[in-house]
């Protein structure tokens, strides 16, 4: 049940010598930088890899709203709650700019989303871990967010245009959604004894499923080589973990805070931190549909949709009456 796992028959790059004339010509204008727009031909196996990304970042979103959701009615202050409601509406709304990229391929949101709701999409693994405190919305803001960024930026350069231009505007909105995590964790961090201690331990069980976000390792990322050629991924999996790494480290130092990687040490060789190993099997279990949350994520996601299914009904029935008097 809800397996995520999609078979998209994308993984091996072609070599020119095997292209057609068209797909040599499409791969010029990928080389040369040229921003590939919905009315453009493009090989199918670009556009099926675009809908699959594009769909599972979409879900990530909505998705996303869910362990964040659960803590609006309990946030500590007025203040805190009202900038909550705001990042979950914001979340909300990247949903449905990436619906929108999504649908310039040729795909509906209706098919889209009866995909993810039939288990056979897949969205990002970070949102099928519970949140247990509110310390672990501070930690959803400036991990998450964090990791969500540092993935996003590049796809801001991507080939797609909608992608590319959708990217800019959520960008620029999940940048405020790591800062108010931050603030969280730096409240928490400066708080009583047992409110700091609430921040590490959010900080302890989000971190290694943050670093599971930008997804399996450059040697198993079965799209990462087709992907790059079409400059859909500027920067590798593990380039972007990595600088994950080394953004966040100095960040938890601040707070006073420690990552729990006994690894985890700076390599003045590679300039980079040098980190432990990520446990592989359980993000694979996670993604398989076995993670703590998936079975509750999907029967919330899918009691949403059937309970809103009367205002959809009510939307479609009053645009159909004003497009009939218009007509008249
Ligand atoms: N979770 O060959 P690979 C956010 C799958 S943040 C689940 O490397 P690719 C937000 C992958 O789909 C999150 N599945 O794939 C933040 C593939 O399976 P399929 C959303 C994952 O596509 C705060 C297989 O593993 N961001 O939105 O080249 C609040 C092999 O992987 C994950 C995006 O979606 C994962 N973590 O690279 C609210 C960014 N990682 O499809 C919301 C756009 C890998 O063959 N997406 N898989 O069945 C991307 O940049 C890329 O799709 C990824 C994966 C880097 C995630």
């Amino acid at each position: 049940m809800y397996a995520q796992m999609v078979e998209t028959g994308v993984s091996a790059v072609r070599a020119q010598a095997e292209m057609t004339p068209e797909e040599r010509a499409f791969q010029a204008r990928i080389d040369a930088d040229i921003k590939i727009e919905p009315k453009d031909p493009m090989p199918d196996a670009y556009r099926r890899t675009l809908v699959r990304q594009i769909s599972q970042h979409a879900h990530s979103e909505i998705v996303g709203m869910l362990p964040e959701g659960n803590w609006v009615t309990r946030a500590p202050t007025l203040k805190r709650k009202a900038i909550l409601m705001a990042k979950i509406q914001d979340e909300g709304g990247h949903g449905l700019y990436l619906y929108s990229a999504a649908e310039t391929l040729g795909v509906s949101r209706d098919q889209l989303i009866a995909e993810l709701h039939a288990g056979r999409a897949k969205y990002s693994s970070i949102f099928n871990y519970p949140t247990l405190s509110w310390a672990d919305i501070g930690a959803i803001g400036w991990l998450v967010d964090g990791a969500a960024i540092m993935n996003q930026i590049p796809l801001c350069r991507c080939s797609y245009g909608p992608y590319a231009r959708a990217m800019v505007r959520i960008c620029k909105e999940e940048s405020f959604h790591q800062r108010q995590g931050y603030d969280i964790m730096l409240a928490m961090a400066q708080g009583t004894a047992a409110q700091k201690a609430m921040a590490q331990d959010a900080l302890d069980r989000w971190w290694w499923p943050s670093l599971m976000m930008f997804g399996p390792s450059d040697a198993e990322s079965v799209h990462s080589a087709q992907s790059a050629a079409w400059k859909i991924k500027i920067l590798s999996n593990d380039e972007l973990r990595q600088r994950f790494v080394d953004q966040t480290v100095p960040q938890a130092e601040y707070l006073g805070l420690a990552v729990p990687d006994p690894e985890l040490r700076w390599s003045p060789e590679r300039g980079h931190y040098d980190f432990g190993a990520i446990d592989w099997t359980e993000f694979y279990a996670v993604i398989k549909g076995d993670g703590p949350c998936n079975r509750d994520r999907m029967a919330v996601r899918v009691q949403a949709w059937e309970d809103g299914a009367w205002v959809r009904e009510a939307a479609m029935a009053h645009a159909e009456r004003r497009a009939a008097r218009q007509a008249a």
